[in-house]
């Protein structure tokens, strides 16, 4: 690692970046050859993690389908013919039955998610209700349950709520593309509260969806130029589902789902990268790269929310092949 491409990106406390990022400079990253990216990203990740070991977060869609929002990705949203069905809010029993059994596979998090566009206060109340049950089984908590009402993010965060995840999801200038049905502000708006409530900050993107690299390069700026940069970062590969907007965009190149992971690496030095949806159709071999590109988190269970994973047998044998430990 040469010490002159660390002094770009090793200015930030733990608390406050000292660096702006520009949309020129990560356009940078990502027109550098693969092989100089990777090695600076992965010098960058080692300054600050252990470059063996990946935290698991395990998924559970706790209300499934019958979203109001137009998000054109989502199998859930009410607008548009998917396979997804519609489901209730789940008892809390069922949920806490599903975080134990992933604990004992070996999840460290659990991530209960909701199609809502927010929730609404009677709901809220029994999502306190998982949360806590869930922090008492020892876990690390999360939800991502849309945009939040004053007063809603105090709320999880007396339950014991320790991430809340809420995605930017794409750069500002492409966000009314993709969804038509709130705005990108809208979404600053929930970070906002949930930072100010002192819940750590869940946020990344899709990338797939048709958006330009410049559009890839503002979304990964927008996100580190936050008051604070998200604590982790979920980096999803568009999964299309037949019956959305984006169900036939053209694939993009794997490789430039790596370079995102580097320069999100990059950029946000001492964040957790989530290596997330669409992990079912990588190689094991594109895998790895993610990893040496920086990436040191995962959803680690059967499912995503509606979608497939790698099953647990494949990630526990790709784990063991790469000498990799889970945290
Ligand atoms: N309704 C809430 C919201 O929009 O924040 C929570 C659930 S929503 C399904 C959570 C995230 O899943 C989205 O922000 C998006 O990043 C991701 N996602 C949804 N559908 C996806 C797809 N087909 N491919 C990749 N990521 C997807
Ligand atoms: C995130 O960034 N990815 C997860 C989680 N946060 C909630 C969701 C991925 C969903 C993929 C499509 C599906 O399964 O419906
Ligand atoms: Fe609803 Fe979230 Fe899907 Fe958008 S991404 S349609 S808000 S569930």
């Amino acid at each position: 690692m040469q010490a002159s491409s660390l002094a770009a990106v090793s200015c930030e406390s733990q608390s406050a970046p000292v660096h702006r990022w520009t949309v020129d400079e990560v356009l940078a990253l990502y027109e550098m050859p693969l092989m100089d990216l990777l090695w600076r990203a992965q010098g960058v990740h080692r300054q600050h993690f252990d470059a063996n070991a990946i935290q698991r977060s395990t998924l559970l869609s706790v209300k499934t389908g019958g979203c109001s929002e137009d998000c054109g990705y989502c199998s859930q949203s009410a607008r548009y013919e998917t396979e997804t069905g519609r489901e209730r809010l789940m008892p809390v029993e069922e949920v806490v039955a599903a975080a134990k059994a992933a604990k004992d596979k070996g999840a460290s998090r659990f991530c209960m998610g909701a199609a809502w566009k927010g929730p609404k206060d009677n709901d809220l109340d029994r999502v306190l209700d998982m949360v806590r049950e869930v922090k008492a089984l020892g876990m690390q908590t999360c939800v991502t349950l849309g945009m939040l009402k004053e007063g809603q993010a105090e709320k999880l965060k007396e339950a014991g709520l320790d991430y809340y995840n809420h995605n930017l999801d794409t750069d500002k200038e492409f966000y009314g593309q993709v969804i038509k049905s709130h705005t990108h502000d809208d979404r600053l708006d929930t970070l906002d509260q949930v930072r100010d409530a002192g819940i750590n900050v869940c946020s990344g993107g899709i990338i797939g969806m048709g958006e330009s690299r410049k559009n890839r390069a503002a979304l990964i700026v927008q996100l580190a130029n936050l008051p604070k940069p998200p604590e982790s970062v979920p980096i999803n590969n568009l999964v299309p589902i037949p019956g959305t907007p984006l169900a036939d965009v053209p694939r993009l190149d794997p490789f430039e789902f790596v370079r995102t992971i580097a320069a999100a690496r990059i950029a946000m030095p001492t964040s957790w990268v989530r290596l997330s949806a669409g992990r079912q159709e990588m190689s094991d071999e594109l895998q790895a790269m993610c990893f040496l590109a920086g990436a040191n988190s995962m959803f680690y269970g059967d499912f995503l929310l509606t979608t497939g994973n790698p099953d647990i047998e494949r990630d526990d044998a790709l784990f063991a092949r790469l000498g990799m430990k889970a945290i």
